[in-house]
């Protein structure tokens, strides 16, 4: 009997969290994730895929877990001794970063030491993806690669920047097979809702359905390499089955501006942003990254992979989906799977 692969994914209950567990399931893993105790269920994304416990032959097994907790980490490595590991969990939101710059700096920039030292610690023979950022290139001119010297922006940003090295020192020194994925922004659906993308596309459903008639929002002109995080986190898989641990950008190549996305998003519906949208300072942040666009030539070159959905299709999809989702909550259509503690 051939065992199947194992998986350790912190941030499962996010965005691309998700998203990859679905995928390694239908590769043949068995995932294990690690979620926070939180006051109320906090495993919505993971609505497709989640089986009872109890059931037989179920794919999907979820730990309590947090990245300020370091024995919570290495006694579920320890534990689980899994083939690879995909660490995205984070404090991942750029604004709220100036606000909790500590809390940002524990989990998302030193929550990837405690894994790494669990790894190294415990001999355990795996494969190790850190959830690197674009973000670390900040205030570096476009376009950027993987030579492009970062220059953060963000206490978000800088904790990300410690991770990136600290993984890289781990390769260096121990030999562990650790690796960055430096991803520039991808969104879905299932985007966090109050990132610029996601608050817009809701925002639209919204207006269109006589709900909300303003939208307020911060820096129009900032500039982003929007991809779909389906293509991304196959990106991350690729990575980890190379047979030499490197570092990969992984962007589409193109940039679009927030203006550009109000004019898609809107459109979409046939309404003028214009008429909607105002600019409220509280989102503007105290230093901005004004321009991200990535060059993933390393990546199509040696991980084979490419983007499939551009921005127009990106706008749409999502636009399409909250105005669906919306109407789902409308009609009572939505009952969330429960789960035990
Ligand atoms: P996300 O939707 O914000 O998900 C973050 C995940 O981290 C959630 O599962 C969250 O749990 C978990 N988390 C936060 N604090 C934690 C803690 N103290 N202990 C344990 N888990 C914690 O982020 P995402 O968009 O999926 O991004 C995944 C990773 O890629 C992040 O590291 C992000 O910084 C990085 N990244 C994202 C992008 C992008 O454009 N999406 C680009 C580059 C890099 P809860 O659900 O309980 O909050
Ligand atoms: O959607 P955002 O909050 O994403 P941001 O700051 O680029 O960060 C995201 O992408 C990073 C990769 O580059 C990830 F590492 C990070 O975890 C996160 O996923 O903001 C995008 C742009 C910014 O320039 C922001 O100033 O949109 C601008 N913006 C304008 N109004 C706004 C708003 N952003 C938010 N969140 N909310 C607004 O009202």
């Amino acid at each position: 009997m051939i065992l199947a692969k194992t998986a350790l994914i912190t941030g499962i209950s996010g965005q691309d969290g998700s998203y990859l567990a679905e995928l390694l399931i239908s590769k043949g893993y068995e995932v294990h994730g690690v979620i926070r105790r939180s006051s109320s269920f906090n495993t919505r994304r993971l609505d497709p895929i989640y089986k009872d416990p109890h059931e037989a032959n179920t794919r999907l097994i979820l730990h309590y877990g947090d990245l300020a907790d370091g024995v919570s980490l290495t006694n579920l490595i320890r534990d689980l001794q899994p083939h690879e590991i995909y660490h995205l969990g984070a404090q991942s939101h750029v604004r709220v970063s100036f606000e909790i710059p500590e809390y940002t700096a524990q989990t998302t920039g030193l929550g990837t030491l405690r894994i790494l030292e669990a790894i190294r610690a415990s001999g355990v023979q795996t494969r190790f993806y850190q959830a690197s950022s674009s973000e670390m290139f900040g205030a570096a001119p476009p376009p950027q690669n993987e030579h492009t010297p970062f220059h953060p922006r963000s206490p978000y940003a800088a904790a990300k920047v410690f991770a990136y090295w600290i993984t890289v020192n781990f390769r260096e020194a121990y030999g562990l097979f650790a690796v960055n994925g430096i991803l520039f922004n991808h969104e879905s659906h299932r985007r966090g809702e109050t990132f610029v993308t996601r608050k817009i596309s809701r925002a639209v459903a919204r207006i269109r359905a006589g709900l909300q008639d303003k939208l307020y929002l911060g820096n129009l002109d900032a500039l982003r390499d929007w991809g779909y995080a389906p293509d991304f986190v196959s990106a991350m898989w690729l990575m980890l089955q190379q047979s030499k641990a490197d570092d990969f950008v992984i962007a589409t190549g193109e940039s679009h501006s927030v203006r550009e996305f109000l004019d898609l998003a809107f459109d979409r519906v046939r309404l003028d942003w214009h008429q909607f949208v105002e600019v409220d300072p509280r989102y503007l942040r105290p230093s901005e990254v004004d321009h991200l666009r990535g060059d993933a030539s390393k990546a199509e070159r040696v991980l084979g992979w490419k983007p499939s959905v551009r921005f127009p299709e990106l706008v749409a999809l999502m636009v399409d989906a909250d105005i669906q989702l919306l109407e789902d909550e409308l009609a009572g259509r939505l009952v969330g799977v429960d789960r035990e503690s």
